[in-house]
């Protein structure tokens, strides 16, 4: 790689206190995956801990971590028990306390996930709930009768039509009380009523609770989810399908907005400008600033889910090859969505989606692919998130048979596919390619046994790659995958046009090349990347672009760092000027 730190602002990225996060680079933690100090085979908080150095050198500012709260871990800890306590597996309250104070101490901070649109059906709440008809917290959840003229259980019999994020009905009888509850994902994971205001208090004082207790902010999981609309009426029904169109019933519903400007007065305000993210799958363009606009008080920044939803249209598992530019078409979309008015999250990588330098890359050119990708990421206007791994390039897993895969949606959707006349092996291929598990492998951390993530059996297979693709081998090397997302981080903290700059695209003779313009008064910084593996012309835009060559992903003597008229395969350049 190529890097000229001079160009570099000794005092920072300019952004004032309130702002904090915008010059931030979050790492995600999937805590169960990360580092295991005890031999269990499942990472925990004091793995987390043993990190922190390595964190650092990285040069992140905050670490969000997945769930660690008490779970039945029906969902990976995505299903919440006590949203109070910590799960044994990861370790206790005091274990947690001394990691936050670390990460303080490190000059880091800590997100926490918050998954409050449903909690586990082992929660109290719940309990409570499901014990009688009549119980004080029966309202906290969904429950209802039977469709007229079905028993319940009863094939049919459902309250509505509303298909599972995990497949089959959205609704479980319970036939103790004799009644329905809503589930959007697993029967283990029951949906809060939001509607009631107990429920709503008793989510703000337990966000308040983990506030105190010194957290930094909080990363809200499906919270576009969290108003339905009235009546839960049937979805639009198609041909041939077996579930109606729930979604635009229970995505940003009636009162979504509401409440999120109320979770900011009750918790936020006041504070020392904890950050605030909300996922919000399938929110549409339009709407997008709704949820961000710093005027109207709700959210700092969302995840949006365009760009990783491309070419999915014959459902999740079965994934079309992307269009050259795609990718780079729908990225400029939601930088001009958001504007210079509100903030994106800017994400390839978490837990829930393979990796993206397997599937937006190319494994063969794994470096450059990598940082390629990276380049086009992390220039753009909005925060940028590193999901565990993605530093080091890490690929998809490898998964020979069912038994090697974990998750629950793959589980299921598995079985369902195969009992619906699917061959196995094209199934699994769906899932090899899309599979959630794939981000879920343990970080390779050196060559040895189990790549350094534990010392037991660990709770899923380490990728088979990983003697050649480990952090022990990238943290000193100036050429890792490593070392380039260091340098990423060092040009948010240190260029003002970067870490706030406008964002404009750059037309470009070919689709592959994905070229833009950041501006900040007289400052102007320029993104050229190339995101195919065949050299692309620059055309006209080469001529246009000012300043002097900051960062490639190739190492350039200096009579190659000017312009090219082409870019090799995978090259990514930013000039600044
Ligand atoms: O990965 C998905 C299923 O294909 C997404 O639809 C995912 O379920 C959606 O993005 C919501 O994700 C979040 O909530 C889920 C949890 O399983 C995911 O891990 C979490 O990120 C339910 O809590």
């Amino acid at each position: 790689m190529f890097f000229s730190h001079d160009a570099l602002n000794p005092t920072g990225n300019g952004l004032d206190a309130d702002h904090w996060w915008k010059g931030a680079v979050v790492y995600q933690i999937y805590p169960r995956s990360f580092k295991d100090s005890n031999g269990d085979g499942y990472g925990d908080l004091e793995g987390i801990r043993s990190k922190l150095d390595y964190l650092k050198g990285l040069g992140v500012d905050v670490l969000w971590l997945s769930p660690i709260y008490a779970s039945p871990q029906a969902d990976n800890g995505y299903d919440i028990s006590d949203y109070y306590g910590i799960d044994p597996m990861f370790g206790t309250l005091e274990d947690f306390d001394r990691l936050l104070t670390d990460v303080h101490a490190h000059g880091m901070r800590l997100v926490m996930d918050l998954v409050v649109n449903h909690s586990s059906d082992e929660n109290p709440w719940f309990i409570e709930s499901r014990s009688s008809r009549q119980n004080p917290k029966r309202d906290w959840y969904f429950w209802r009768d039977p469709r007229p003229g079905f028993a319940g259980g009863q094939q049919g019999g459902e309250p509505n039509n509303w298909e599972s994020f995990f497949s089959g009905s959205a609704w479980q009888w319970d036939e103790a009380t004799g009644q329905y509850y809503l589930h959007l994902f697993h029967k283990k994971q029951p949906d809060l009523n939001w509607d009631n205001p107990e429920v709503r208090a008793a989510v703000y004082e337990m966000m308040n609770w983990w506030l105190d207790r010194g957290v930094d902010g909080f990363r809200m999981d499906v919270i576009n989810l969290i108003s339905k609309n009235p009546g839960l009426p049937d979805g639009e029904k198609y041909p041939g399908r077996a579930w109606g169109e729930g979604f635009p019933l229970f995505s940003e519903g009636p009162h979504l907005h509401e409440y999120l400007a109320e979770m900011r007065r009750e918790v936020f305000d006041g504070r020392d400008a904890p950050m605030t993210v909300g996922e919000t799958p399938g929110v549409r363009r339009d709407n997008v600033l709704l949820f961000t606009d710093p005027a109207r008080h709700e959210l700092d920044m969302v995840f949006q889910f365009a760009h990783v939803d491309l070419g999915l249209e014959n459902g999740k598992f079965r994934p079309r090859a992307l269009r050259p530019g795609e990718l780079a078409d729908c990225l400029t979309d939601w930088q001009n969505a958001q504007g210079q008015v509100g903030w994106n999250s800017l994400y390839l990588d978490n837990h829930d989606q393979p990796r993206a330098v397997s599937r937006f890359g190319d494994e063969v050119h794994r470096y450059a692919s990598a940082t390629a990708l990276a380049t086009a990421l992390h220039m753009l206007r909005g925060t940028p998130y590193v999901y565990q791994g993605e530093e080091l390039g890490m690929t998809n897993g490898t998964f020979e048979g069912i038994d090697d895969f974990r998750d629950v949606e793959a589980l299921r959707y598995y079985r369902e596919a195969t009992q619906a006349g699917e061959s196995p092996e094209s199934v699994l291929n769906g899932m090899r390619l899309m599979g959630r598990d794939n981000a879920r492998t343990p970080v390779q951390w050196d060559d040895g046994p189990h790549a350094g993530f534990t010392t037991g059996t660990p709770w899923i297979d380490v990728t088979s790659n990983y003697t050649e693709i480990n952090a022990a081998s990238q943290v000193g090397d100036p050429n890792s995958v490593y070392a380039y997302y260091r340098a990423l981080a060092q040009i948010r903290h240190g260029l003002p046009v970067i870490a706030s700059g406008d964002f404009e695209r750059i037309a470009t003779p070919t689709p592959a090349v994905f070229a833009y313009r950041r501006t900040m008064g007289d400052a102007v910084a320029t993104i050229l990347v190339n995101l195919s593996d065949a050299p692309a012309p620059l055309g006209e835009a080469a001529a246009r672009v000012p300043g002097t060559l900051l960062l490639s992903n190739r190492d350039l003597p200096e009579e190659n760092r000017d312009v090219p008229a082409v870019l090799g395969e995978w090259e990514a350049r930013v000039y600044i000027a």
